[in-house]
């Protein structure tokens, strides 16, 4: 709850240095849409009394059906997550060596087809879209290349039309993580038709989920048979007929019921949304120093993340100290995503990665902050955040010698403890 008496003026009323919290509960980036619980556990009860519980019931028939009608796409095969989505899909296109994919996104992206035995390869993105940078995917081209993997990063969409001539002209595969872009569109178009493949995630923090669960979707009917067959261990059709090698990324009915029960909804939490982040917009406009992801209003999009870049010098505090102060005012804002994929392991340590630079990637790493939106939040609450920020910056020579003030103080502590329990060290103490 917002606590109406805030009342902030000075960097000292901040939570972080000793004031009272602005929410009694904490907001979280990613809190999941319920939709209408009322329909939800009807279906949980169908589910139930038809004893269908997974392995393609007709809720995930059903599910498939309406993400395809949404997107525009021919095939739609649900999977129980994006991940096993990409590593099925990798096996369906039968991938090998080298796989080219952006350094600034959630590291499953990369790791989907490390686990396979693929090498991801690092490609920088774009600073203004975030988005993987074609101009720079060629040099990275090399005869093991086997596909170029777009992540259409908070929804809005990669240069699809600049990959699609990239992938044709070295004649390699062409896919997309579309995990945070169910709902977008590009030059008109919606996500999903791009490429080989496009894959969803339905995870409880994305603005349509299924508790757990992702789609693979293509327009190539071999291509979705195959998908078929490998989410559901090699079986073609009836359980009796093994024609290859597959796994188990079916996706259940329960998570199929409140995949459908969001659809019912989505328009609502679009125009929902939209609202908290136009609010946003209006409310952190003119503050030295943050820049708020823009969406092209041309385009659909969820309006799911709030995303802002945090230009240390004239913010005059850096990204970590804001969501540090954000946290204590309980606002739990996150770094997504940090650090880039290429600096966390495996990857950083082995040394085929050795000498790799990702400017970009490591400049956002530091700036990019995502903080709580959407219905959970609403428009009292994102105004309260905004003027919070405000106040940070505005007060931001004082936040920075309280922050100084603060480690002193730690350093001493550490120090005192320290020597308290080293028998080498005489402290004198005043009781
Ligand atoms: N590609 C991209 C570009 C992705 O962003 C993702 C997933 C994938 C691929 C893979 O998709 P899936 O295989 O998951 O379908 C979360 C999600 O777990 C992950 O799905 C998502 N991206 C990523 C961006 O966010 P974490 O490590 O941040 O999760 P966690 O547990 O810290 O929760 C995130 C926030 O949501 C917190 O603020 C708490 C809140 N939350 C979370 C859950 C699960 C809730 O309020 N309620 C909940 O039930 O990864």
């Amino acid at each position: 709850m917002l606590r109406t008496a805030i009342n902030k003026a000075r960097a000292a009323d901040l939570a972080i240095f000793g004031g009272c919290p602005a929410f009694e509960e904490a907001l979280y980036v990613g809190r999941p849409n319920l939709g209408d619980r009322r329909l939800f556990l009807q279906r949980v009860n169908a589910a139930l009394d038809r004893r269908w519980l997974t392995n393609h019931g007709p809720f995930a028939r059903e599910f498939e059906q309406r993400i395809q009608s949404r997107t525009r796409v021919k095939h739609a095969v649900a999977v129980c997550n994006a991940t096993v989505g990409l590593e099925i899909l990798a096996r369906a296109l039968d991938l090998s060596g080298e796989v080219i994919v952006p350094a600034f996104t959630f590291i499953a992206t990369a790791h989907a087809f490390r686990w396979l035995g693929l090498t991801p390869v690092f490609c920088d993105v774009d600073p203004s879209t975030h988005n993987i940078d074609p101009l720079q995917i060629e040099s990275l081209i090399t005869p093991r290349t086997s596909a170029i993997v777009g992540v259409h990063l908070w929804g809005r969409a990669c240069d699809v039309d600049a990959l699609e001539a990239l992938a044709r002209r070295h004649a390699v595969k062409l896919i997309f993580d579309a995990a945070h872009a169910f709902g977008s569109s590009y030059r008109g178009r919606r996500v999903g038709g791009f490429g080989d493949a496009e894959v969803f995630s339905f995870h409880a923090t994305k603005s349509i989920n299924a508790l757990e669960g992702g789609a693979v979707v293509t327009n190539n009917a071999a291509l979705a048979e195959r998908l078929r067959q490998m989410r559901d261990f090699g079986f073609a059709g009836d359980h009796d007929d093994v024609i290859g090698a597959g796994t188990n990324g079916k996706l259940n009915e329960i998570s199929a019921a409140m995949g459908l029960t969001l659809l019912d909804s989505m328009d609502d939490i679009i125009a929902a949304n939209r609202q908290v982040y136009q609010r946003y917009l209006y409310g952190l406009s003119g503050i030295p120093g943050i820049r708020p992801v823009v969406y092209d209003e041309c385009e659909e999009n969820t309006f799911h993340y709030v995303i802002l870049e945090v230009d240390e010098t004239r913010a005059g505090l850096s990204r970590d100290q804001l969501m540090e102060l954000l946290r204590a005012e309980n606002v739990m804002a996150r770094r997504y995503f940090h650090p880039g994929c290429h600096r966390a392991e495996p990857y950083r340590s082995d040394p085929q990665y050795a000498g790799v630079k990702m400017p970009v990637t490591d400049q956002l790493a530091q700036r990019v902050l995502a903080l709580p939106s959407g219905g959970s939040v609403g428009i009292d609450k994102a105004d309260a955040i905004c003027r919070l920020i405000r106040l940070a910056v505005a007060e931001s020579a004082q936040v920075r010698s309280l922050f100084a003030a603060q480690a002193d103080l730690a350093q001493y502590q550490a120090l005192f403890t320290h020597s308290e329990n080293d028998p080498r060290v005489t402290v004198e103490r005043t009781v």
